[in-house]
């Protein structure tokens, strides 16, 4: 046994808890987060279907909600309620795990923040149903909502920020009564993903509070476009890291001790984890590469960051090839890929994150296709792009969730995983396969043949390379079918696992590290010196091109209500 793991050893001791137990209020916490994702889950996934089914012509407006409107709740529905309510319950839960019982004034925290979130959502749904904020997940500058809209956003990030604060606290406590030693490995990385969420929104919220709000409450008549977008993708290019790091922590502490083996190396993990916050925010031009006003040089020092960006992502595939090989050589594998015939199939908390890794192979390549500019202009605003998220974020990080999700809910709620549920979660993985591999292949494919993203059905004068898009937008229709299909699975299976399977004590599955790895340097623990390079990163690459935005700035353009 490593320093690190004796070390984790005598704590797990010292707070007097067998390991694997979470507290019942910690758990209360984590179980309020994650089931208010999963109803966002519900809602996001049958707004998706409806919005496949009319933009494929299978079904006419829905009692007059259109396109827009669908694909605008699907959007926030998935990509921000889902995943920022299940990541805050699963962080929160990581943090039950690594530090025992929590505080009272950092678990009120992090209630108040969950009340905020929902409050947030309450708001933003209201106005996105009521037809007054059909601007898409993005929402981009000159498209103008509903000032309630913007106040809702702003009331949700507003509550990330106390649940964040609830967890910068419970670190910072650890740290002051352990000293010289390192926090557990699920805790710095839990800790990492919501600093870096911190820093993100500062972006997003500086466009909604200084240009979009006002311009919707009429303070202002015009909006810079440029500015706005760049604040934007400031926040939304660290967003999708956001969705990966939870994952991520789970591929690196959970699913080595579920495949019977050990992390490769904490050192290793802790140091892509750095990598992440320090590059996920200079690269924002990589989804402005086709913009006219940001200067060629700014766009190519972004670019060059954002090859620097994967790195921590080839380093995960790494260490997860050599978790996989060594678990599967003590368990009698022989040969270069013996060890693929030993993991265990079987076991949906293995299986659904493992179809996620093998679905990350193409979308990380995606995202490197992306990123070249000459490449950028050929797939950029297609559907090409709606594929690669498809393949990231919607298979790689909602599979992991899933699988996850098959262990953390019973946890949570002191009850077991069944075979039966199990059984099903196995389907709901299969099912989850087979619709995203229809979807988002037809998405690649028609993106690649010109069809665009963000259009609701045109038959531009029935040209004929219109007609080469329908059989694609076909197959999407019976993706997305097959893929609602897969969230009714799930969600049947985890009002079973929180309601009905027996009542007992879930492992909270948590990996040692390998005896042979190096030992862990302090130094990633130099929280000041890590958050000051980040700062400088981000100025590096952004001050002079916002600078350029602000000194050259167009009259601006007025908002548009397009819907
Ligand atoms: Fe991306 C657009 C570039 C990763 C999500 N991306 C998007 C959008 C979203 C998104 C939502 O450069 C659309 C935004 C919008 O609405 O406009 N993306 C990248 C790059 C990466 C990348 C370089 N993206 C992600 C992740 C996402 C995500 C992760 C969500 C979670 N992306 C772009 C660019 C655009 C873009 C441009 C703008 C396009 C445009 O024009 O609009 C990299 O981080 C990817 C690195 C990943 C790898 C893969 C490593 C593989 C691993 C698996 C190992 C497998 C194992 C199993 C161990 C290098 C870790 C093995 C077992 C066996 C048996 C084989």
């Amino acid at each position: 046994m490593n320093a690190i793991s004796k070390k984790l050893m005598e704590f797990e001791m010292e707070r007097g808890m067998p390991a694997g137990e979470i507290g019942l209020k910690e758990a209360k916490l984590g179980f309020a987060y994650v089931s208010f994702s999963l109803v966002a889950l519900l809602i996001g996934g049958l707004c998706g279907l409806l919005q496949t089914l009319v933009r494929t012509g299978v079904i006419p407006e829905i009692a007059g909600v259109g396109y827009y409107e669908l694909l605008t709740a699907h959007g926030l529905m998935l990509a921000i309620v889902f995943t920022t309510l299940f990541i805050f319950g699963l962080l929160f839960s990581f943090l039950g795990q690594s530090f025992g019982r929590f505080e009272e004034f950092p678990r009120r925290l992090g209630w108040v923040g969950f009340w905020l979130m929902i409050i947030g959502v309450l708001l933003v749904t209201w106005m996105v149903l009521a037809g007054e904020a059909s601007v898409l997940y993005t929402f981009y500058a000159p498209l103008k909502a509903h000032p309630v809209f913007y106040i809702g956003l702003v009331i949700f990030v507003v509550g990330t920020w106390v649940s964040s604060a609830a967890m910068f606290r419970m670190y910072a406590d650890y740290k002051r009564e352990h000293k010289g030693i390192h926090p557990p490995l699920q805790a710095y990385m839990s800790i990492m993903t919501a600093l870096l969420w911190v820093i993100a929104t500062l972006g997003v919220a500086a466009t909604i509070l200084f240009q979009l709000l006002p311009l919707s409450l009429g303070w202002t008549d015009k909006v810079g476009i440029e500015l706005s977008r760049t604040l934007f993708w400031y926040f939304g290019h660290p967003l999708v890291y956001f969705w990966l790091l939870p994952a991520y922590i789970v591929w690196y502490t959970v699913i080595p001790k579920v495949v019977g083996g050990k992390i490769f190396s904490d050192a290793l993990a802790r140091m892509s984890f750095l990598l992440f916050l320090l590059f996920s925010f200079p690269v924002g031009f990589h989804h402005q590469l086709l913009e006219p006003g940001i200067s060629a040089f700014w766009k190519y020092i972004q670019v060059v960051l954002t090859f620097l960006v994967i790195i921590p992502s080839l380093m995960t595939a790494f260490s997860m090839f050599a978790t996989f090989e060594l678990a599967g050589r003590r368990q009698g594998a022989t040969g270069l890929f013996g060890w693929i015939k030993k993991m265990p199939y079987r076991d949906v908390r293995f299986l659904a994150p493992f179809v996620g890794m093998l679905f990350f192979i193409p979308a990380g390549a995606g995202g490197v296709v992306n990123a070249s500019h000459q490449l950028n202009i050929v797939v950029h605003n297609t559907l090409w792009v709606t594929g690669h998220f498809h393949i990231t974020v919607g298979a790689a990080v909602a599979l992991t969730f899933f699988g996850t999700a098959y262990w953390l809910v019973p946890l949570l709620r002191g009850r077991t995983l069944t075979k039966r549920i199990n059984t099903i979660g196995i389907m709901q993985t299969a099912t989850w396969t087979i619709g995203m591999l229809f979807m988002s292949t037809a998405m690649h494919i028609s993106g690649l043949l010109g069809n665009p993203r963000r259009t609701g059905p045109a038959a531009y004068f029935k040209d004929s390379l219109v007609a080469d898009w329908i059989p694609y937008h076909v197959a999407m229709a019976i993706g997305g079918t097959i893929l609602f299909i897969s969230i009714l699975l799930f969600l049947f299976a985890m009002f079973q696992l929180a309601f009905r399977t027996p009542k007992g004590i879930t492992e909270f599955p948590v990996a040692e590290t390998e005896e042979a790895a190096m030992q862990t340097p302090l130094f990633f623990e130099n929280w000041k010196l890590w958050i000051f390079v980040t700062f400088a990163l981000i100025a590096f690459a952004y001050t002079v091109p916002i600078w350029h935005m602000i000194d050259n700035a167009p009259p601006g353009a007025p908002g548009w209500k397009l819907w």
